[in-house]
């Protein structure tokens, strides 16, 4: 049987990425997690049109193939819905109930947003850009007709790594994933990149639409010590181990725990590993490139002399020194899921697995593919491979 993705909600699908196979740095696109809020729109590519206005000097419409036209650009960027890890929260929280799969690591190929609002001219009074969906449904809290949208910051919207998106993975979208056009907006959580987008307005104003303001948002702490609500944007450190899973049985020799981390619009500088409940901790390898917007793969070969019970912990740091939390801060609410989550692993006295990794030629490839589309960047990508590793 084929991967698929793992259902949390069937209508309107909410899936999960099936993280504890993941042997590629780049997730495949129909195993890449989908968090849709209502039933995505059936759209004709022949009849589509992209409508940019608001506060812009010359308001217009785009086809696909005008698009298409524009110079293009590819850009490697993690998404994580900001609800990922809900499931574990105790006590509850309202919303969809994800475990750890609702994130993926693509490769993102589109015109920057920057070039398609310079041909309208963005009016000086622009505070933000907003992007309409053209999906639309109801709220169990907002019983009008909604449609799903969201602005950004002009800032972010300018960034030359946000991008109108019609390629994922090299492919043409998929229709659940936006198809014709998505927002990517590398670094921030996936509710900013909206799907199916049909409309782009340049506003005077803070936008304070459902998605930003009764959902996907936070309360943070001031140095004063006063709540303060934030809109959900960019995400946090966080890592996740992803072999072995949680309750899996071990066996003596080395194991080899593996997992990703990232750090929003930053990179990864270190990933530490505990197997004894956060009492000591040890560093991890990471593997491959480390840069910003993209998760970096992390392995530590954990050297098991004594069958036991073990809880297996692991912390990212970004490269500004952020570090991953040990606890859920419960001003955060149902986002912002990143404090560490311990694994409990069993070491048996015998029982020596093979080493599921079984796919690092495809890792390497992955790696590798990434060094060349990215030759500015200084790039290790050595991964080492070790016979007989528990897991
Ligand atoms: N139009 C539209 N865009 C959307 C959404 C949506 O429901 N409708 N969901 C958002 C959320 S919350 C996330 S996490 C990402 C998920 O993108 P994916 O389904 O391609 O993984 O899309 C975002 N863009
Ligand atoms: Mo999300």
């Amino acid at each position: 049987m084929p991967e698929t993705r793992r259902i949390v909600t069937a209508a309107p699908e909410n899936s999960e990425t099936p993280l504890e196979k993941v042997g590629s740095w780049v997730t495949p696109s129909r195993l890449f997690f989908v968090r849709n809020h209502f039933e995505p729109p059936t759209v004709d590519p022949q009849t589509w049109r992209l409508q940019v206005g608001g506060f812009v000097e010359r308001p217009r419409e785009w086809t696909l193939d005008e698009l298409d036209a524009l110079p293009e650009r590819t850009v490697f960027a993690t998404m994580e819905c900001a609800g990922n890890g809900r499931s574990f929260l105790s006590p509850h929280v309202h919303g969809v109930q994800w475990g750890a799969g609702a994130i993926g690591h693509a490769e993102w190929t589109g015109i920057p947003l920057r070039a398609v609002l310079e041909k309208s001219g963005v009016k000086p009074q622009t505070k933000e850009i907003l992007f309409e969906g053209l999906d639309h449904g109801r709220e169990a809290d907002h019983p009008e007709l909604l449609s799903f949208a969201r602005s950004l910051p002009l800032a972010k919207a300018l960034d030359r790594e946000t991008l109108l998106v019609t390629k994922m993975n090299g492919e043409p979208l998929e229709p659940i994933h936006g198809f014709p056009l998505r927002l990517i907006v590398p670094g921030w959580y996936g509710v900013a990149s909206v799907k199916w987008i049909g409309r782009i307005d340049a506003i005077d104003h803070a936008f304070t639409g459902y998605y930003q303001s009764k959902k996907y948002t936070i309360q943070r702490r001031t140095p004063q010590g006063e709540a303060q609500t934030v809109i959900v944007g960019p995400m946090p450190v966080k890592s996740e181990i992803v072999r072995p899973t949680d309750g899996e049985t071990l066996g003596l020799g080395t194991n080899r725990i593996f997992g990703v981390a990232w750090a929003g619009e930053e990179a990864v500088a270190r990933v530490e590993v505990s197997t004894d409940g956060g009492d000591s901790w040890n560093d991890a390898e990471l593997l491959g490139p480390q840069s910003a917007y993209s998760w970096t793969l992390w392995e530590f070969l954990w050297e098991v002399s004594e069958p036991g019970q073990h809880s297996l912990l692991a912390r990212a740091t970004s490269a500004s020194g952020r570090v991953q939390p040990l606890e859920h801060d419960p001003l955060l609410g149902g986002y912002h899921i990143h404090f560490t989550r311990p694994r409990e692993v069993l070491v048996g006295a015998k029982s020596r697995r093979q080493d599921q990794f079984a796919d690092v030629d495809a890792l390497v490839w992955d790696m590798n593919a990434f060094a060349e589309a990215n030759v500015r960047r200084p790039l290790d990508v050595e991964l080492e491979l070790y016979e007989g590793a528990g897991i």
